[in-house]
């Protein structure tokens, strides 16, 4: 087998068939312009100033007995009445705009491009800021948190303020974030010339701000369907979605990165599905505070290469992000995928205000796939401080089928309750520490064909405990049982609270024979001062290999 697998891999190179499936781009443009001229919707912003924030498809319940996910036919869309500070949360059929449903929220949901942009034209005419950043002496970029909390906060709860970053350009100007107070079009300043939490001071860390378009934060739809095969052995086999297409009603709370599902290798299914539905960061004592990340609004990467689906790019030699280049600019958003070597490569670019991370899945033609995480930011404040990036992983395992699935772990040397034995199963949900020194991994076996994919811990992707950030990263490995209500925490990007809160899926049920999910964390701590010319950020992840298939 081994002799024949290598005499194929010198005879044939991997072949890569994208084809687009679910939801049409347009379907998505369509429904938005229905939204806004309906009457329902019209009636309650009363011409009011007004703006659609975004639509999102709302995603059917995971059926895992279908073979394809069915194209989901209904739409919830927000739109903000500035001029009675709400949401309003329009839900309709995407087919037809005859039945809309409006319901009021008090929510304040993550700001568009278009409110930076709205923010930026009030900015322009404030008499002290409006000047400089005319005279292009503060260059305006997006920072963290995205909305500030505003001081004008008569009716008990905040108005909707945009975060606008002001950073000097060369030494002319004096580096400062403000809130843009979108309800009565007022500038907010802060005495420390940054909100609670940030920092705006004269010095920057990161990489100069290339001002590109993003996707925004808003949907858009982008899913395909992936074959990787050499001659007429098909590899691999699964549905990829881009990042602005993850996130939504039903799909997850702040998108997911590149997304995956119905993984098959060799014709059996590895993965229902994988993706990184929870991220956050968190600064050392005096630098920043903590961050909920969103991981839908992809930025640019340079990919070169045929535009095979809406959001894919097949390309002919590797596609670059900000982490190889240590540039913030870029030429294609979406998913850029290319054959390196032996392996099959998806790699997307995401922006969540100054920070910018890559989304990457490896895919080896012997089974493996190498999901990987990177950190990178823009030139700000807080990143000069040291501060801890999280990234968790929801691998939804379904080993040749969803249900009799075990898992069992390893320990070298043995732990002293399974000695001698150094694999032992896990019978019940349960949160495990990586334990590097025990070379401690875990093998995902159907119990019935006894196929098997072991999970193997990036050797830089960090102990929970170890890290000076301890409670925070809560954990590095929670073994669970799947339900499909447990796709993330529920935390929307906005915060507080900022941590993981996986903890509320722990509840002791039996994992043995059943369908399991185990998130896996990585804890990558950035000195962006301590980084040597030439780096820029890092990339962690773990290893999934097939051990008997
Ligand atoms: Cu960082």
């Amino acid at each position: 087998m081994a002799d024949r697998t290598r005499a194929e891999a010198v005879r044939r190179p991997l072949k890569v068939k994208v084809v687009r499936a679910g939801l049409a781009p347009a379907a998505i443009d369509e429904a938005r312009r229905r939204v806004l001229s309906h009457p329902l919707v019209q009636r309650q912003v009363k011409r009011g100033r007004h703006r659609l924030l975004s639509l999102e498809p709302v995603e059917l319940e995971e059926n895992k007995g279908a073979r394809r996910s069915r194209t989901p036919g209904r739409h919830r869309a927000t739109v903000f009445d500035y001029a009675q500070n709400r949401a309003l949360l329009v839900e309709g059929s995407l087919g037809s705009g005859t039945r809309l449903t409006v319901k009021e929220s008090g929510h304040q949901p993550r700001p568009t491009s278009e409110e930076f942009e709205a923010a930026i034209r009030l900015l322009a005419r404030d008499p002290e800021l409006g000047p400089q950043i005319e005279a292009k002496r503060l260059q305006p970029y997006p920072p963290m948190p995205p909305l500030v909390e505003s001081e004008d906060n008569d009716a008990g709860r905040p108005e909707r303020t945009i975060a606008v970053g002001l950073a000097p350009v060369g030494d002319r100007g004096r580096h400062e974030i403000v809130g843009v107070n979108l309800v009565r079009r007022r500038v907010v300043r802060f005495e420390r010339r940054a909100p609670a939490g940030v920092l705006a001071d004269d010095q920057l860390c990161g990489i100069p701000y290339a001002q590109e378009s993003t996707t925004d934060g808003s949907f858009v739809a982008g899913e395909a369907d992936v074959t990787v095969s050499r001659g007429n052995t098909v590899l691999w086999r699964f549905r990829v979605r881009r990042p602005a297409a993850t996130k939504g009603p039903g799909l997850s709370t702040n998108g997911t990165g590149i997304e995956l599902r119905q993984v098959d290798y060799r014709g059996k299914r590895v993965l229902y599905r994988a993706h990184v539905p929870i991220l956050n960061v968190k600064y050392e004592p005096g630098g920043c505070g903590a961050f909920r990340d969103w991981q839908n609004e992809e930025g640019k990467l340079h990919a070169v290469g045929t535009d095979v689906a809406p959001g894919f790019r097949l390309c002919s030699t590797p596609a670059t992000t900000i982490l190889d280049t240590g540039s913030d600019k870029g030429n294609f958003l979406g998913v850029a995928i290319y054959v390196e070597g032996e392996e099959v490569v998806l790699v997307s670019e995401m922006e969540a205000g100054w920070y910018r991370y890559v989304c990457q899945w490896r895919l080896h033609a012997d089974g493996t796939i190498k999901p990987r995480f990177g950190f990178s930011a823009i030139q700000n404040s807080c990143v000069c401080n040291i501060h801890h990036h999280h990234a968790y992983w929801r691998f939804d395992f379904d080993i040749g089928t969803a249900g009799n699935n075990i898992v069992s772990e390893f320990n070298d040397p043995c732990l002293p309750a399974h000695a001698p034995a150094k694999w032992h199963q896990h019978l019940y949900e349960v949160q495990r520490p990586r334990d590097p020194i025990r070379s401690r991994k875990w093998r995902i076996t159907n119990s019935k064909t006894k196929d098997c994919y072991e999970l193997i811990p990036g050797s830089d992707d960090g102990i929970a405990t170890k890290g000076s950030d301890w409670p925070f990263p809560r954990g590095d490995v929670w073994l669970l049982r799947y339900h499909p209500n447990e796709i993330d925490d529920g935390i929307a990007a906005t915060g507080p609270p900022y941590a993981a809160n996986l903890a509320a899926f722990l509840n002791g049920e039996p994992i043995k024979n059943q369908d399991v999910v185990i998130w896996y964390g990585a804890h990558f701590t950035h000195d962006v001062q301590a980084e040597p010319p030439g780096v820029f950020g890092d990339i962690v992840g773990p290893t999934l290999t097939p051990i008997s298939w």
